[in-house]
């Protein structure tokens, strides 16, 4: 079945660009935290990769699921991980999502439907497709969305998912953000032919697109989530894009070369999609800037819930480390 490529409208745009700004700042302002010494965290930035999360994350419903990775803000943020918690969570704080003991490389807050946030590369394909099992076995028409990096399509993991995936018809939708660099080294130094001709291979279809392109990336996100809560089975979205940082927070990222970091931040996805709103007169220039000023006062109260917060207690070293067994189960 081919169904019609479902456009992304004036509203979409305006809350695709409501959650990039709200990423870009949250992103900016961890790194300033960070860099005055007033947080100490495990930081892996996704700026650059707002547009990605954004736009898929506007074709889903609040109940679907997320998985992602260590580079996961932008992914918790466009879900609605509320950010009071996520924040308290970075500082290790007894209100964040997992009471201060996850971290920020595990961000987990099934409310907001994002079920685990992963450090071991590919970990989190498998269980995205346990996700969309129970989801198919339930029938509570859930779609389950697995992020992972070029470098992630690598490991058995990612094969082994997406065969099983497609021979179950699973309702998962594989979101690779292909930020042309895998930790250190370039995607086309480590990763044969195109990472999207893989779905081939495995019986799925695969989009290749923008993920720089709000328009593009809603696009193929309406598709392959409608086709997966159709019934049709998983797709592979191969969505290209750029990080503007280092790998992790402290990389100077000297192996990325200087021209294709320049041309990388002329074309920042996020002010342009700003432009774009107003150019086609979508929304106003203060419709923006109060769509910028709100996302800089959540943040600000954000950081001083965060700050203000206490930390856990020591007894809750031993809470939360078994499930509880089900009576009767
Ligand atoms: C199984 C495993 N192998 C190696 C690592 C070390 N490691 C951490 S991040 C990373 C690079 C992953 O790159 P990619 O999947 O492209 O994601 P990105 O960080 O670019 O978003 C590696 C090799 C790991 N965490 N897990």
């Amino acid at each position: 079945m081919t169904r019609p490529n479902a456009a992304a409208g004036p509203e979409e745009l305006i809350k695709i660009y409501r959650t990039s700004t709200l990423i870009k700042q949250t992103d900016e302002s961890i790194r300033g935290l960070l860099r005055r010494g007033r947080l100490q965290a495990n930081y892996y930035s996704p700026r650059g990769q707002e547009i990605v999360a954004a736009a898929m994350a506007a074709t889903l419903q609040p109940d679907d699921y997320v998985v992602t990775i260590y580079r996961g803000l932008h992914d918790h943020l466009a879900k609605g991980v509320p950010l009071k918690a996520l924040m308290a969570e970075y500082f290790g704080k007894v209100d964040g999502s997992c009471k201060g003991k996850g971290g920020c490389m595990h961000i987990t807050h099934p409310e907001a439907g994002v079920m685990v946030t992963t450090g071991i590369v590919g970990s989190g394909m498998p269980i995205a497709n346990g996700l969309a099992l129970a989801s198919q076995e339930r029938k509570d028409g859930r779609v389950t969305v697995t992020n992972f990096g070029d470098g992630a399509t690598n490991i058995g993991s990612f094969h082994e998912s997406m065969n099983l995936a497609s021979l179950w018809k699973l309702p998962v939708v594989f979101l690779c953000q292909n930020n042309l660099f895998a930790e250190h080294t370039a995607t086309e130094l480590c990763t044969a032919g195109n990472i999207v001709d893989r779905a081939k291979g495995y019986a799925m279809p695969g989009i290749l697109v923008d993920g720089n392109d709000p328009e593009a990336m809603y696009a193929a996100a309406r598709e392959a989530v409608d086709r997966a809560r159709d019934g049709e089975g998983p797709t592979l979205i191969e969505a290209r894009t750029f990080r503007f940082e280092g790998h992790n927070y402290g990389d100077p990222s000297s192996y990325i070369p200087k021209e294709m970091m320049a041309e990388a931040k002329a074309n920042d996805p996020v002010p342009k999609l700003r432009a774009l709103l107003i150019e086609r007169g979508i929304a106003t220039e203060d419709e923006v800037a109060k769509i910028d000023a709100d996302a800089a006062t959540e943040i600000a109260e954000a950081v001083t819930f965060a700050q203000e917060s206490p930390y856990p207690d020591v007894a809750e070293n031993l809470s939360d480390v078994y499930a509880h067994v089900l009576e009767n189960a």
